[in-house]
């Protein structure tokens, strides 16, 4: 039967018609736990989905945010942001292994497709279009935004480009794109927001705040502990090593990135950015026979990250 809950993400990469029918499937089957909202719209006018999950349990709980698909050809990073949310409400998958009830320790706040405009041309014209499909005065036919450059912190500085070519351009001024700016506006709702995480590929890594500067961050040696146990939890499922460390410092320098603005600029001390398989090539084409694995090495890594930000 062709319902959206027998699209199989693990298996195949989805369209981002099939991405939004599965999660509003997902959300009215488990119509207690799962609210589907808009947060924003994208420059085509695309709705920015927030797949809140929530366990009413008669407590307030912190909540955890996460968003993947932020570069339009990092698909496996909607796969990653589709397990989640499949193992948060559903005892799927590695579910089980978790010793933490994720549903009784927070509130879960997920926007899975970050950049649906340049998600759906990867699908149409481009596979390795990276940025938004936005138009900038000034840039004449030239479009796009590197959304992990846009936001607001040492927006413009080293690691981003002001060229319109480039595909790190950070765009005129911070949150210029409706995408970070929306993403901003519903991160900043939310209270009691405890943790962040943003999910791309490739490379294997697990990243810890600054990408701005190869300056240690304040809470360096927790987050690195966290990581690393994180890193090991993966490793156990999968046999893939993850490094962790800090993004300018094991990757590049890079400004104006989601992750540091939670960190930087609204305090959240527990903010990570993934990259996912592979660890080279064939880079952002990972091929469909490999998400199953990837979801689930992933989680088991998630899972330890939530366990360890339950118990601070
Ligand atoms: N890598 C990230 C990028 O945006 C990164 C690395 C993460 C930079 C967090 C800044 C902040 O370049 C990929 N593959 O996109
Ligand atoms: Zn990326």
């Amino acid at each position: 039967v062709a319902s959206p809950l027998n699209f199989d993400y693990r298996n195949n990469y989805l369209t981002l018609d099939q991405a939004y029918l599965l999660i509003d499937d997902l959300a009215s089957k488990y119509s207690d736990l799962i609210t589907v909202t808009t947060l924003g719209y994208s420059h085509q006018g695309r709705p920015l989905k927030q797949v809140k999950i929530s366990k009413n349990t008669g407590t307030s709980k912190p909540a955890i945010w996460i968003e993947a698909t932020t570069h339009a050809r990092e698909w496996v990073s909607l796969s990653v942001a589709l397990g989640i949310i499949h193992n948060l409400v559903n005892a799927h998958g590695n579910t089980e292994k978790a010793s933490l009830d994720m549903l009784a320790a927070f509130d879960w706040y997920i926007n899975p497709v970050h950049n649906p405009d340049g998600y759906v041309y990867t699908h149409t014209t481009d596979r390795l279009w990276r940025k938004n499909r936005q138009i900038i005065s000034g840039c004449g036919s030239i479009v796009g935004v590197d959304l992990n450059r846009n936001w607001d912190v040492n927006h413009g500085g080293t690691g981003s480009s002001a060229s319109c070519s480039s595909d790190t351009f950070h765009g005129g001024s911070p949150f210029s794109a409706p995408e970070t700016a929306a993403l901003k506006a519903a991160v900043e709702s939310t209270p009691n927001v405890k943790a962040f995480f943003s999910f791309h590929s490739y490379s294997q890594l697990i990243l810890l705040p600054y990408a701005y500067t190869t300056a240690t961050a304040p809470n360096y040696n927790v987050l690195k502990l966290m990581g690393d146990n994180a890193a090991n939890a993966l490793y156990e499922v999968s046999k893939r090593r993850f490094t962790v460390g800090s993004a300018a410092q094991i990757l590049y320098a890079a400004s104006g990135g989601a992750y540091d603005y939670f960190y930087v600029r609204r305090g959240i001390q527990y903010s990570f950015t993934y990259e996912l398989r592979p660890s080279g090539i064939p880079y952002f084409e990972l091929p469909a026979r490999e998400i199953a694995a990837a979801i689930d090495e992933t989680w088991a890594s998630f899972v330890s990250f939530a366990e360890q930000i339950a118990a601070v």
